[in-house]
């Protein structure tokens, strides 16, 4: 009886696609754009197309300009080394490939220097909605655009020199929450309403409607050590997303010295995501139904 062929996992192979490449000590690889099959290229602009539409009525009028700038569109994965000529002129930002997440330290000494990290893989068919792992669709679609954007480019850049330094203080969880409330699932205010300018949300169709139009959630004025004692999770939507005033308040919150931050942090108690603090201001206390709903 002749062996079965194997069955060709492509979800694994794809995801892996780069596992036999040589890694940098940055942890950087060769992009290899060429490499890319014309469905990887397919599933790119069918995920463009989808999250552009959700976006257009939802994202912040800085993302929306940035798209434009940068003209990111669905012709295809973008070569990161052509985006880089695009973005490096107007912020000095670059993106660079590497296969997955990498470490802290590396991840810090990347953005402090104006380098973004992208994954170069993209996600498999079979997980078109939702994945773990950050892909290229995630990383370049969610991320990338506001990085032409001055002021949002200082306050990475800061947010990079600043994990640095938390590393030294033994407080990563904490500022990975603050990445996690705002260059993930942050919302700000635009006008008079709220618009979307977390990557995690905005490369996600169905998070980028929730975050913004579901009664679930909580929603609350960012408060830079509230957020720092926040908990979260990341398999599922958030429950309580933080508001910012503006990408000039973030930055001006990140370019301060946080050491009297994380004196103050010392022996504070930690926050549940569905919970409430006496001192936050609500804009919308949720329901919570969508979680209750799972239980
Ligand atoms: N690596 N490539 C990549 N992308 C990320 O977003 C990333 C990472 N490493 C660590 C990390 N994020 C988080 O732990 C940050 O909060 C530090
Ligand atoms: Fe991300």
């Amino acid at each position: 009886m002749a062996q079965a062929a194997p069955v060709m996992d492509t979800a694994a192979e794809e995801k892996n696609r780069y596992k036999n490449y040589k890694r940098n000590a940055d942890y950087t690889i060769d992009q290899d754009w060429q490499s890319y099959s014309a469905a990887e290229h397919d599933r790119w602009d069918r995920l463009f197309a989808r999250a552009s539409e959700v976006l257009e009525t939802r994202a912040c009028p800085e993302y929306l300009d940035a798209m434009r700038t940068l003209k990111l569109s669905e012709s295809g994965i973008p070569d990161m080394k052509k985006l880089s000529e695009k973005l490096s002129p107007v912020t000095g930002w670059q993106v660079v490939p590497v296969t997955d997440l990498v470490p802290d330290e590396i991840f810090f000494d990347h953005l402090a220097n104006r380098r973004f990290p992208a994954g170069a893989f993209i996600r498999p068919e079979s997980e078109m909605d939702y994945l773990e792992e950050p892909d290229i669709f995630h990383d370049i679609f969610g991320h990338v655009p506001l990085l032409a954007n001055p002021v949002f480019a200082d306050f990475m850049q800061a947010y990079g020199k600043g994990g640095q330094r938390a590393m030294q203080r033994g407080m990563l969880k904490n500022l990975a929450r603050l990445y996690w409330y705002t260059v993930e699932f942050g919302l700000v205010r635009s006008g008079d309403g709220l618009k979307l300018f977390g990557a995690g949300i905005m490369s996600s169709a169905t998070e980028s409607v929730f975050a913004l139009e579901s009664a679930s959630p909580h929603r609350v004025r960012f408060d830079l050590k509230r957020v720092m004692r926040t908990n979260y999770v990341i398999d599922d939507f958030q429950k309580t997303y933080f508001v910012i005033d503006s990408f000039e308040k973030l930055r001006e919150d990140c370019m301060q010295d946080f050491a009297s931050i994380y004196d103050a942090l010392e022996g504070a108690s930690v926050i549940e995501p569905h919970e409430l603090a006496p001192e936050d201001e609500v804009i919308t206390r949720g329901t919570l139904e969508y979680f209750d709903a799972q239980t």
